[in-house]
């Protein structure tokens, strides 16, 4: 363990996520005041390398081939559309680039072949890398941190429990393994889930429990709201509400205070107002850009007129990687006695 933490249990999460609201507003932002600069926020460009047709069964993703959404199969992009798609992203002050790929996992072939392309391309423009392409072995993990990958993305989604209620063609243990792949690799993890799909408070919490306990915590969680999609078995959903957002968020921010809590899908449903409570909660990521990966997502536009209005400025490429580095030091330190 190389970042000194509290050994959180499942009772005091629980707790945390109960405070009265405001009062827990202000306790995610006076820990967010401690260790981050309130006022930045790591804005994030994502991309759909590979759309649709998906093998897994994710009862939220509209990416699966088992559930009929009307959504186009598309072949693995080019290497050259990527990098546009990068120069556009980065022009609009986004310091990383997410690749996503509806896969199960990598496997090594051509197409894995120019993906580790695309890698080298982007980060040569000096944006942070991040790839979500599935299951991953060390080797291929290995082979992502060669090329120059900044961040792997890997959501345990939701609970041990709940899990297997949602996804059954792979365990959490499975996910579990590739996170720890991808710490082998010395490649930033940013692993969160979604809320909304039904689940327990108590749910809610063991998946922040979970992202606790790692060996090493995630630089980067990821909460995302739900956006039910016609065709899954989540398409009938109720919307979340704004308040289990804004303490989610808040929760994770106490429980894992240095990591970039990013208030991910489902702000075209959400006002200006519940995402400006969200940021005071201690949210300090977005993904820019009007598409997520399938899904509409608030118009770039729109969204540095709410920088503006809030006093937020983007965070510059890299701000994280001294940490990381001093993270694998003393990983490495710890290792020689
Ligand atoms: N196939 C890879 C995987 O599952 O790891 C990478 C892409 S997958 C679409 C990345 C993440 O998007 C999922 O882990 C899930 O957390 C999120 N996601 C997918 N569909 C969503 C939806 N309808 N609403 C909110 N988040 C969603
Ligand atoms: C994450 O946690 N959220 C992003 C990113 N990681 C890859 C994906 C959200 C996807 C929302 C549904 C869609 O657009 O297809
Ligand atoms: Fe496939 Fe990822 Fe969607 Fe699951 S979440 S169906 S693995 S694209």
């Amino acid at each position: 363990m190389s970042v000194k933490r509290k050994n959180w249990t499942v009772a005091e999460i629980l707790e945390v996520y109960n405070t009265p609201l405001l009062e827990l507003i202000n306790r995610g932002q006076e820990v967010h005041r401690e260790n981050n600069n309130p006022s930045e926020v790591q804005v994030s460009s994502l991309i759909s390398i590979k759309t649709g047709g998906c093998g897994e069964d994710c009862g939220y993703c509209p990416q699966s081939a088992k559930y009929n959404t009307g959504l186009e199969v598309e072949k693995l992009m080019d290497v050259n559309t990527v990098l546009d798609a990068a120069d556009k992203a980065k022009e609009g002050g986004a310091s990383r680039l997410c690749m996503g790929a509806a896969w199960r996992e990598v496997r090594d072939n051509s197409d894995f072949e120019r993906v580790l392309e695309m890698v080298k391309g982007v980060n040569a423009k000096d944006m942070e890398v991040c790839c979500t392409l599935g299951m991953l072995t060390e080797e291929q993990a290995q082979r992502l941190a060669d090329a120059g990958l900044y961040a792997y993305n890997h959501n345990i989604d939701t609970s041990e429990d709940n899990y297997k209620k949602i996804i059954t063609t792979r365990s959490y243990d499975d996910r579990l393994d590739t996170i720890k792949n991808v710490q082998k690799a010395k490649i930033s993890v940013c692993s969160g889930g979604i809320i909304g799909m039904g689940e327990s408070i108590e749910d809610r919490v063991k998946m922040l429990h979970t992202l606790s306990s790692l060996d090493e915590l995630p630089d980067s969680v990821p909460i995302n709201a739900l956006v039910p999609v016609a065709g899954t078995p989540m398409e009938n959903q109720p919307l979340l509400p704004i308040w289990d957002m804004v303490r989610m968020i808040a929760t994770t921010r106490i429980v894992i205070p240095k990591a970039v809590v990013r208030l991910s899908a489902g702000r075209t449903q959400m006002s200006l107002e519940g995402q400006a409570l969200c940021f005071l909660a201690g949210a300090n990521s977005i993904f820019a850009g009007d598409k997520l990966l399938t899904t509409p997502n608030p118009e770039f536009n729109a969204d540095m007129e709410m920088f503006k209005i809030f006093g937020l400025t983007p965070r510059k490429a890299f701000k994280g990687k001294d940490q990381i580095r001093l993270k694998h030091v003393s990983a490495d330190h710890q290792h020689h006695h």
